[in-house]
């Protein structure tokens, strides 16, 4: 019904005298409802008012200047709050260019919704050709945990508490909601909107193990020469840090941080294997995931990398996740929260106890590993030029004085090394590319990690990775966020040596001052080129607690290609460089 037509029937004493509402106070109130306190977008037609009305209503709105990065933003705040995080996008490009951070969302299991507005449905569906033009509901459906569209102003409620529902409770996603202009411009009764709203009950609720299962597990785990715990970014996300503590500390099982997952326990805590992880995947003998799948990043649980009898025990909310790589033999579908409470309670004293021998080739590995790397430390802390792990060696001693800082971390060798290097020692302050390996997430992240947590947060980017989201300085400096970016600059994509054929730059090839350009949005601008530079650089930005970019000037040559993960490049005839 358009307004006309409402107080055409108004006038008629259809309606009646009372209040009007619309479709765009509608989505504030419903968001409103079910304590949305931020909201992460770019505004055009037909949202720009909704981020007025917003905004005047106490929500925050944060205005980006891409919307993938407002999409990561979002994605963000779902990973770190336990809520989804909002994205509000425009038509067909702006809800395009958003939808990537949606589908990266989903397949890190982080709650999001994107609200997109979307264009006429009776000119898009006959393809007419209108303004912004898309059948949004159809391309987003493919991407996202789900998909859903609002026909009329009364349904704003019951869309907005089905994404919040969906986003949230079983294994978290993303949702895509679309709202047409014309239901965001329809006006109704201001009661019958008011009663069509609804706040979801319990959005995520608890889902216990059956005991059974746990008994199975446990007793897998103390029949075990070589136990291995893996916690990965769901147990993070789970918020059970003192569940997840306390069984790892009281069955004295080591255990594996994925990157995400780092500070769940502090990562010099004596029973992680992160320094000897190779060792510890190719000799366990019974392994139990918690929040973490086997996938790419676990070589999928195959031998050689890991050992072909190893059983394997899997903690996890989504039961179609067990037997997709391997046979899982104690399956623990749950939350994990739920299943680590249940598995402490359920564990006889003593049941569960750890070879010494196992701890003890773990322990000698570990300690000729460290060794290894300090040699290594040593070597880059007088480099000329500055090489990657001299930066990062300076700015790990920087964060270490700063443990509540948050820290962002993408791009390939500039991920690899910061992981590797830089300890955690508080849960859910690590947010890096993640499943995907998405470059584009380092200032939306690190947007979302400061708003939500109002803390200090450290983005350390590759300069390509950076280069992504890079105009998001802009967002950081419009709403002074406590935000330091850190780029480790060695002029290129991998690595800033590479010759080039042609007349033109390499491919991998890049150059940029990174620190002038922060200058240009009213932040403060450091370049590096020495440790002790980065040192002084982070220690005051981080004390001034106002934006700032430090470049870090890196050895071109310093950096391999593609960092880790070489060998996913197809390897045909070797091209000439
Ligand atoms: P990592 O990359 O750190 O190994 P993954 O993203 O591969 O982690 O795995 C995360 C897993 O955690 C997913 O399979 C997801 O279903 C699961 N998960 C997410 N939230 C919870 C939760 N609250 N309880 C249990 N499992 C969860
Ligand atoms: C959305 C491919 C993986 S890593 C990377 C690219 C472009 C950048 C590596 O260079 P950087 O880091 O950041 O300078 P460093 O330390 O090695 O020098 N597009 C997307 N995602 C990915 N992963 C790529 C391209 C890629």
């Amino acid at each position: 019904m358009t307004t006309a037509s409402l107080q055409e029937s108004e006038a008629g004493g259809v309606v009646g005298a009372g209040k009007l509402t619309d479709g765009i106070h509608l989505v504030v109130d419903a968001l409103k409802l079910n304590e949305v306190d931020a909201i992460y977008g770019v505004v055009g037609i037909p949202i720009t008012d909704l981020a007025r009305l917003a905004q005047a209503s106490g929500i925050r709105y944060i205005g980006f200047r891409h919307e993938s990065a407002a999409g990561h933003a979002a994605a963000a705040a779902g990973f770190l709050t336990k809520k989804p995080g909002i994205c509000l996008t425009v038509s067909a490009p702006g809800f395009l260019n958003g939808l990537v951070a949606l589908a990266n969302a989903t397949v890190n299991c982080f709650p999001m919704v994107q609200i997109s507005g979307s264009s006429e449905r009776h000119l898009v569906d006959l393809q007419r050709g209108d303004y912004e033009e898309m059948d949004q509901l159809a391309a987003a459906r493919q991407f996202a945990k789900a998909a859903y569209r609002v026909h009329r102003a009364e349904d704003i409620g019951r869309g907005v508490a089905r994404a919040i529902r969906t986003a949230v409770s079983g294994r978290p996603g993303g949702v895509y909601l679309d709202i047409p202009a014309a239901v965001l411009g329809e006006v109704i009764d201001a009661d019958l909107g008011a009663a069509s709203l609804w706040q979801v009950v319990d959005p995520a609720p608890r889902q216990v193990p059956e005991p059974s299962a746990l008994d199975r597990a446990i007793e897998l785990l103390a029949g075990a020469q070589r136990p291995l715990v893996v916690l990965g970014k769901g147990a993070a996300y789970a918020q059970a840090d003192d569940e997840i503590r306390q069984f790892v500390e009281l069955t004295g099982v080591p255990y594996l941080p994925m990157s995400m997952a780092k500070g769940l326990l502090p990562d010099d805590h004596p029973q992680s294997v992160a320094s000897t992880r190779s060792l510890a995947l190719r000799r366990a003998d019974v392994v139990m995931l918690v929040g973490a799948r086997l996938n790419w990043l676990l070589g999928h649980g195959d031998a050689p990398q890991w050992n072909p009898d190893a059983k394997f025990i899997q903690v996890d909310i989504a039961s179609t996740e067990l037997d997709s790589n391997q046979p899982i033999a104690a399956p623990l579908v749950g939350d994990v929260g739920s299943v680590m409470q249940a598995l402490i309670e359920r564990t006889k004293p003593g049941q569960i106890t750890v070879p010494t021998q196992w701890r003890d080739e773990l322990s000698a590995r570990s300690a000729a590993n460290v060794d290894k790397m300090a040699k290594r430390l040593k070597a880059a802390e007088t480099a000329h030029p500055m090489k990657f792990l001299g930066a990062l060696q300076a700015i790990r001693d920087v964060l270490a004085e700063n443990p509540q800082a948050y820290v962002v971390n993408e791009g390939a060798n500039a991920l690899d090394l910061a992981r590797n290097t830089i300890g955690m020692r508080v849960p859910r302050h690590r947010l890096d590319s993640g499943t995907w390996g998405v470059m584009g997430i380092g200032m939306g992240f690190a947007i979302a990690a400061a708003v939500e947590s109002g803390d200090p947060v450290v983005a350390i980017e590759g300069d390509s990775a950076f280069g992504f989201s890079g105009m998001e300085i802009e967002t950081i400096c419009r709403y002074n966020l406590p935000v330091v970016t850190v780029v480790l600059n060695n002029s290129g994509v991998y690595r800033g040596d590479d010759a080039s054929p042609s007349g033109d730059p390499a491919p991998t090839a890049l150059r940029a001052r990174h620190d002038v350009m922060i200058t240009a949005f009213g932040g403060k601008g450091y370049r590096a080129t020495t440790p002790e530079e980065v040192t002084a650089a982070l220690r005051e930005a981080l004390a001034l607690r106002q934006p700032a970019l430090i470049d870090c000037v890196i050895d071109p040559t310093d950096g391999t290609e593609s960092g880790n993960i070489a060998h996913l490049n197809p390897k045909g005839i070797t091209v000439q460089r």
